[in-house]
């Protein structure tokens, strides 16, 4: 069974009143889905919609459990703790964390909604699989009221360090939920490793390894890449009607001599603004010159109602403006920004399409987007700039790998980049091929399974 913030299915209204459930989007549900689906698994999870739930029911193979939660809780436990406190602070503090009593409150009592509804969907001895930061507290609660269970957790995002995660309140309460699993999986060494040693400051445990004993149990603590479905991934991307839609995208576009491509949720922790301002001193200083040199940036909306994300889309948007009205021209925008969500095979096409793929984020868990360009690339063309603090730098050797921080550097790896010669591209793109064909979604999946079980 899979614990997760949300069901891998959004819910939705139709004029009518009617309830309809269509896929959703987001690195979490990319990784697992094909996994459970595979497994004929259950999955337990908020619907995101507010109010009560919907019972359970059978989706394109999958069995879901909605559990349900009040407006107040997606504004406390959900906007609040799980992403205006837990997600900056584990994100290198890049945006200032606040602390509410209340959204504490309402964390630990959806986090027992979640342990309670699992307690009682579980099967006898079964295997329950804990997701990411809003549930942190669910592997400790959930055996202390099924000790029969296997418990496994693993976190998206990065564990932070110890000077960074003891400004918590409730570090206590968070390492003892974790804790309360068999396995705890992370996406780094780096992170599995400050989990270890501040267990062993606020518990006084020893780690011996990778493990440590902790309440007459032993807690492994490890690193586990999550990666994507290469395989089907790949299939996609080399179909014939995405090949097409590659060739009619660089049409719509103007056929531009280069086309670089961001994609990400539009979060303050992606470093789309790092991009930007790298792109605008390259058209400036005269490297690249609009609209034979293109960018698209694909910024797909998310948590729209969090203030930092408020004013970060507004200076974005600002500076798309800002770029287009220096070095556009009539009908040719030197930056194609969508705010939208697309279907894949769209976004495939879009990375079929890019000569360079941009990912530059300050921090980041691992960056499943950078794995689908390269996924993508059958081709063998293209070039990837990845920021060092991805956790897909530590897999994406042959990437243009940079400091994000440093935009002088991201300047130069996108010039270099941009004239990457094509028996280059294919000498780095089929290195980063082979990786994540061998490290896929499978991979992950079977790997912490295997390590849960052994
Ligand atoms: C978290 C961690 C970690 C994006 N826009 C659209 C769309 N997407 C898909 C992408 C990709 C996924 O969403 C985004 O995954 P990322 O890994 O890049 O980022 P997060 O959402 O922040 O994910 C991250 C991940 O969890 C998995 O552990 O890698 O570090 O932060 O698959 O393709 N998909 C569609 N339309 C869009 O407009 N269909």
């Amino acid at each position: 069974m899979i614990v997760a913030n949300r069901l891998p299915v959004d819910q939705v209204r139709t004029p009518e009143g009617e309830v309809r459930w269509q896929r959703s989007p987001g690195g979490l549900v990319t990784a697992l889905e094909p996994f459970m689906r595979a497994r004929s698994g259950a999955w337990l999870g908020w619907s995101g919609a507010a109010g009560p739930a919907e019972p359970a029911f059978n989706h394109e193979g999958l069995h879901l459990v909605p559990v349900p939660l009040s407006a107040e809780e997606v504004d406390r436990y959900y906007e609040g703790f799980s992403n205006a406190s837990l997600w900056p602070l584990y994100h290198d503090v890049v945006q200032p964390p606040a602390f509410h009593r209340s959204w504490w409150d309402s964390y630990v009592s959806v986090n027992r909604r979640f342990a309670e509804a699992a307690a009682q969907a579980a099967g006898d001895g079964a295997t329950v699989w804990v997701h990411d930061y809003q549930l942190q507290l669910v592997p400790r609660m959930l055996r202390e009221l099924r000790p029969d269970l296997r418990i496994g957790f693993f976190l998206h995002i990065p564990f932070p360090p110890m000077e960074l995660f003891m400004q918590v309140p409730w570090r206590r309460q968070i390492m003892a939920g974790l804790l309360g699993a068999d396995l705890i999986g992370f996406q780094r060494p780096m992170g599995a490793q400050n989990f270890l040693l501040i267990a062993r400051r606020l518990f006084d445990v020893r780690p011996s390894r990778n493990t440590v004993e902790y309440e007459g149990r032993r807690v492994q603590a490890s690193s586990f890449p999550i990666s994507i479905d290469t395989h089907s991934y790949d299939a996609m991307a080399a179909s014939a009607p995405v090949v097409e839609r590659a060739r009619q995208i660089r049409a719509e576009l103007g056929n531009p001599e280069k086309i670089i491509l961001g994609v990400d949720r539009l979060d303050y922790t992606k470093g789309i603004g790092v991009r930007l301002e790298a792109f605008q001193e390259l058209l400036e200083d005269g490297s690249v010159r609009a609209p034979q040199t293109v960018l698209v940036q694909v910024a797909t909306p998310s948590r729209e109602r969090i203030e930092h994300y408020v004013t970060m889309r507004e200076e974005i948007e600002r500076t798309v403006g800002h770029i287009n009205g220096e070095f556009g021209g009539i009908g040719g925008p030197a930056v194609h920004y969508l705010h939208q969500s697309m279907p894949r095979e769209e976004l495939a096409a879009l990375y079929r399409a890019a000569d360079v793929m941009a990912v530059t984020p300050y921090r980041d868990g691992m960056n499943l987007v950078a794995k689908e360009y390269v996924a993508s690339r059958s081709d063998l063309r293209g070039a990837l700039v990845l920021s060092e603090f991805a956790g897909a730098s530590a897999e994406l050797r042959q990437a243009f790998l940079v400091n994000p921080h440093d935009i002088a550097g991201v300047k130069q790896a996108l010039r270099d980049a941009l004239e990457l010669s094509p028996g280059e591209q294919a000498r780095r793109m089929r290195a980063m091929r082979r990786t994540v064909r061998r490290y896929d979604l499978d991979h992950w999946a079977s790997s912490f399974f295997a390590a849960l079980n052994s």
